[in-house]
């Protein structure tokens, strides 16, 4: 693995760390109802620092046709980013239990976009773009929910303005990954291992740390 590819793996089992502290210290101020969103924001980075420190030490990629597969990623993606939607779904209203057809619906859309994808970078071209078109398809229907229904529940509330700000962020930075992935080595190829793990980090780091700081800031002065 070049050092440089290394390096963005150390910096992200660093940061990660750093994230689940601070999420831990901010998680004490917050009223006992918001707590939620503290134990999400937290599981979300130390799950993630983990993965990253398997990468960092060369046990999160395998060889695969001659490629690298960092299969860690997925094992991150897969747990991170439901945990990442039900954040979300938390901030459109305090009674998840209600809308749990709807949070059920996303995360396994989700989860089957973050599996396809892997199951696309283990496979060779043409198969890797039949993938990511699957993929896809679950990440539109995973944009439509948190678009359509799951705003029109937050709308209900008191929520709607801390809510579009989640899902704005959350829909800019998620539409960077599929990008990353079709020009880096599971698809194109156009960019090099080091750039194309650099990105990764750029957008995993400001997904859930960035996010969580913002989920964090917007909890303490949730009133529902
Ligand atoms: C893949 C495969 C190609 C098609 C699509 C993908 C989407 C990935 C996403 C990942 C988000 C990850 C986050 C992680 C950490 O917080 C799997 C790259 C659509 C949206 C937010």
């Amino acid at each position: 693995m070049p050092a440089a590819v290394q390096l963005s793996f150390i910096v992200g089992w660093i940061a990660m760390l750093a994230g689940g502290v601070a999420f831990w210290a901010m998680s004490r101020s917050l009223p006992l109802s918001e707590k939620r969103h503290g134990v999400a924001a937290m599981s979300i980075v130390f799950v993630a620092f983990a993965n990253y420190f398997a990468m960092a030490i060369g046990q999160g990629d395998i060889m695969v046709h001659g490629k690298t597969v960092f299969f860690a990623r997925y094992t991150d993606w897969v747990i991170t980013t439901p945990i990442l939607l039900a954040s979300l779904a938390m901030m459109a209203t305090p009674d998840l239990g209600r809308i749990r057809t709807l949070v059920g619906a996303l995360i396994v859309a989700d989860i089957y976009m973050i599996v396809t994808g892997l199951v696309g970078n283990l496979s060779v071209a043409p198969n890797n773009y039949y993938w990511w078109v699957i993929s896809m398809v679950a990440f539109f229907a995973v944009l439509g929910m948190i678009w359509g229904p799951l705003r029109a529940e937050a709308n209900k509330g008191h929520t709607s303005g801390e809510y579009s700000k989640l899902a704005i962020m959350l829909t800019v930075l998620w539409i960077g990954y599929p990008i990353v992935w079709l020009i880096g080595s599971s698809g194109f190829g156009w960019i090099t291992l080091t750039v194309e793990s650099w990105l990764y980090l750029v957008l995993d780091v400001t997904a859930k740390v960035g996010f969580g700081f913002i989920a964090l800031g917007a909890a303490r002065h949730i009133r529902h």
